[in-house]
């Protein structure tokens, strides 16, 4: 939607430049025909007459003439980017030649805000282009006017400037799927206008700011790194709606304080991280959620009772944890109408009752590889014996059983339990 919306922006702004090019080159036409029959009169005659001030000072290739001079600033910022680029499999950077920036493969002209009747690089998508470069920094900081820059799967490599904190329109920043490194690009923090930060699939380790989660971004995605500290405790008034820690190596339990932070988020996605402890009944107030993955974590204890008020979701996935207990029958009972895919494979469940039951005949329920003693493709008896030796418990376990919300059942199968 958004990127209708962009290009039907960048058609008007193309026809405007058209024009303005037209003009410009009209103007060159008529400047550079005056200069030629000068040229062509004097050049051998002048160094026939050996004059050779005119000679020198006649042009070898014609000069570039901008249609504004905010192109103009920009032009060597581009070609210096364009010399530092190693490998270009699909011949974008052949089209980044000559004045005409705006026609150039991947950028995109736009009236600036601050003034009516100026041409300015407003966008910059390379999505796609498989470009190899060992940075960005002198480039992307370099484009003052620059609002959407969106470089996704290329092999751009190297840190994030801080300089980018200078650029007063940036509002999309997308730098997913490239091989950047270094520590979380600091320089997002508090920049006013940024509304779509994309870094995933990238190289970045360390500590993800706890900042960057009440910033006014509406979309947000990180996984896929090596950030690896534990989940930030603040989430408080967050707005981002597609929020993704996934595939990181967060670390600790999930703040009690998390769920009610993302309860307008539609998907909820912790998975392949090192995440531990039990599970807040809290997870209960992610109420939009149809997607709630903790999968491949260190997660114990048992399913609370609340993810039962998850009305809307569609895909649970807690498999390859270390979560125990009943399968509660309170939970397959309420969410059975939308659930598709419920995972609880690779765990330590130990009974399973006939609601459950009903939903693993559906095949949405997957309670391979655990202890439950009459199902199929469970582990060894040996296995579950060493796992229920050790001592477990939940600090708080009394909140287990509390379910914060209004049941609803949809066409609960015992009736149809022979
Ligand atoms: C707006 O941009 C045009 C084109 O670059 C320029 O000629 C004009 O001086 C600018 N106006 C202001 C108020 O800066
Ligand atoms: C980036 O480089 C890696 C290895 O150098 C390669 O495997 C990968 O396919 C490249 N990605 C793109 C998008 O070109
Ligand atoms: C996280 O990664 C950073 C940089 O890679 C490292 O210095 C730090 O020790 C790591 N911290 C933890 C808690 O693993
Ligand atoms: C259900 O989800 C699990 C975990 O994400 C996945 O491995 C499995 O393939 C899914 N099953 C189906 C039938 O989609
Ligand atoms: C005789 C002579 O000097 N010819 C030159 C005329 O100008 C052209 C273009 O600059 C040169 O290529 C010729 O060598």
């Amino acid at each position: 939607m958004m990127s209708i919306l962009h290009s039907q922006k960048f058609s008007i702004s193309r026809t405007l430049y058209n024009l303005l090019l037209l003009m410009s080159l009209l103007s060159i036409i008529h400047t550079s025909a005056l200069h030629n029959t000068k040229n062509k009169g004097h050049r051998n005659k002048s160094v026939a007459k050996s004059v050779p001030i005119v000679a020198a000072t006649s042009p070898i290739s014609p000069p570039l003439v901008f249609a504004d001079q905010r192109l103009q600033l920009v032009y060597p910022v581009i070609q210096k980017f364009k010399s530092t680029i190693t490998l270009d499999p699909l011949g974008v950077t052949k089209t980044w030649v000559g004045s005409d920036i705006c026609s150039y493969k991947g950028f995109y002209c736009d009236t600036p805000p601050y003034n009516s009747s100026a041409v300015a690089l407003a966008s910059i998508d390379f999505n796609g282009f498989q470009l190899v470069a060992p940075t960005l920094d002198g480039f992307i900081d370099q484009l003052p006017d620059i609002a959407l820059f969106h470089a996704n799967t290329n092999n751009f490599s190297g840190t994030i400037t801080p300089q980018i904190s200078k650029l007063p329109y940036l509002y999309e920043l997308d730098l997913s799927n490239n091989q950047l490194s270094g520590p979380f690009p600091l320089a997002v923090l508090g920049m006013e206008t940024l509304t779509f930060l994309d870094i995933r699939f990238n190289l970045f380790s360390g500590a993800v700011p706890p900042q960057i989660f009440t910033q006014n971004l509406q979309v947000l995605f990180i996984n896929n790194n090596i950030f690896n500290q534990s989940l930030p405790d603040n989430l408080g008034s967050t707005h981002i709606l597609l929020l993704t820690l996934a595939n990181n190596k967060f670390n600790g339990p999930i703040p009690t304080s998390l769920p009610k932070a993302l309860a307008t988020l539609t998907e909820v996605l912790l998975l392949n991280n090192q995440l531990t402890g039990c599970l807040p009944y809290e997870i209960g107030y992610l109420q939009e959620a149809t997607v709630f993955d903790v999968g491949n974590n260190q997660l114990t204890g048992p399913l609370p009772l609340s993810l039962s008020c998850l009305e809307k979701v569609e895909i649970l996935n807690f498999g390859g944890n270390l979560l125990y207990g009943m399968v509660p029958e309170v939970v397959c009972a309420s969410l059975m109408g939308n659930l598709v895919n419920f995972s609880l494979s690779d765990n330590y469940f130990n009974a399973v009752g006939p609601i459950c039951r009903v939903l693993i005949e559906r095949g949405v329920l997957d309670v391979t590889k655990n202890c439950i003693p009459d199902l199929p493709f469970q582990r060894s008896i040996i296995e579950c014996a060493q796992f229920f030796a050790q001592p477990r418990m939940c600090p708080l376990m009394w909140y287990h059983s509390f379910i914060p919300c209004k049941l609803h059942f949809h066409n609960t199968p015992l009736s149809s339990i022979p």
